[in-house]
């Protein structure tokens, strides 16, 4: 007996490894294309904030461009959020740099990293890919820019992420945050819209005490995002270091062009992280991937990593990545 649409929805939601025999034995296609639009799915639980900017614009016929913008600007502007934007934890130095990219559905992108003092280094790296015949721009540079096309200089370093880092340095710097939440909390939003084009955005104030000038993934085109609107989307969370060994998130796109579901490029992704990073037990690596008919996948090393969706059949809400360890 087939599943209902509702059913089928679900199980991809929740990964092809968790109720493969349903998934498998489809024998008709049950989505049609107009079924999952539009569609936004977003890493950690910042993404249901996110989300939900994102689906106002979403619903209403508005591009995903600007639904992965505006989504991710929430996160940004969260203090309580240490691992983006405002309220980001610092690097060894006590300083907070963020690092972000956009991409539209054109391929068109636009990229900051190593940049100080601005809440909302997303839209500083959009002004890049509209207006500037650049890709990246990097510390001073991409400051200048930034405060030259209007953006207001912030302070990013909130009392809590001060006192955590002071903390941090009397530790001695042998406590490092731990895998999941505490270090590793990029948010990285991708959507599908009602047109059928795709968009993502990553942004970030990367690892925790990381050394100075540290750049990790999330600002690096086809590392820490990437979308081809032929075919789909996938961003990145966790050890940047990793990700950009493996090109992480093209290689998850350039698994769906040759016929993976987002569920499966996902695990093959991180299965390719696991084998270029003989450490990969100690780090954490998870991936969101989203593809032009609006199914979507996740997968991690280390079970922890959740992620936010939304779409016409689903409310906003959390769902668990499978992983390849479990806890
Ligand atoms: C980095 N990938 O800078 C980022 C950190 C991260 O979820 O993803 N946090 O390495």
């Amino acid at each position: 007996m087939h599943k209902n649409r509702r059913t089928f929805i679900k199980s991809t939601a929740i990964g092809a490894t968790a109720i493969p025999s349903i998934v498998a034995s489809l024998s008709e296609p049950l989505l049609s294309e107009d079924d999952l639009k539009p569609v936004v799915i977003s890493t950690w639980n910042h993404g249901l904030a996110a989300n939900e900017a994102a689906w106002k614009i979403l619903a209403t016929g508005g591009k995903a461009i600007d639904a992965v913008e505006s989504g991710v600007r929430i996160t940004e502007s969260d203090p309580t959020g240490q691992s983006v934007g405002i309220g980001g934890r610092p690097d060894m130095t006590g300083e907070v740099t963020l690092d972000a990219c956009i991409m539209n559905e054109h391929g068109d992108c636009g990229s900051v990293a190593y940049l100080k003092g601005i809440e909302h280094p997303i839209s500083v790296a959009r002004a890049v890919m509209e207006k500037t015949r650049h890709v990246m721009l990097v510390g001073d540079g991409a400051k200048e820019f930034a405060l030259a096309q209007g953006f207001p200089e912030v302070n990013l370093l909130t009392e809590k992420s001060k006192k955590d880092w002071e903390e941090w340095k009397v530790s001695q710097r042998k406590v490092l945050p731990k895998i999941n939440v505490e270090n590793h909390d990029t948010i990285g939003l991708l959507a599908l819209d009602k047109n059928g084009d795709l968009s993502g955005a990553c942004t970030t104030s990367g690892a925790a005490w990381k050394m100075k000038g540290r750049v990790g993934d999330s600002p690096i085109i086809g590392a820490g995002l990437y979308v081809d609107n032929e075919i789909g989307g996938a961003t990145a969370t966790g050890w940047g270091e990793a990700v950009i060994r493996a090109v992480g998130c093209f290689l998850v796109v350039e698994l769906m062009r040759q016929g993976n579901s987002p569920q499966k490029a996902c695990e093959l992704a991180v299965q390719r992280v696991i084998d270029k990073n003989p450490d990969w037990r100690e780090i954490q690596v998870g991936f969101i991937a989203l593809n032009k008919s609006g199914e979507y996948g996740a997968y991690c090393i280390h079970a922890g990593f959740d992620y936010a969706v939304q779409h016409p059949k689903l409310d906003n809400q959390m769902i668990k990545s499978d992983s390849r360890l479990s806890l």
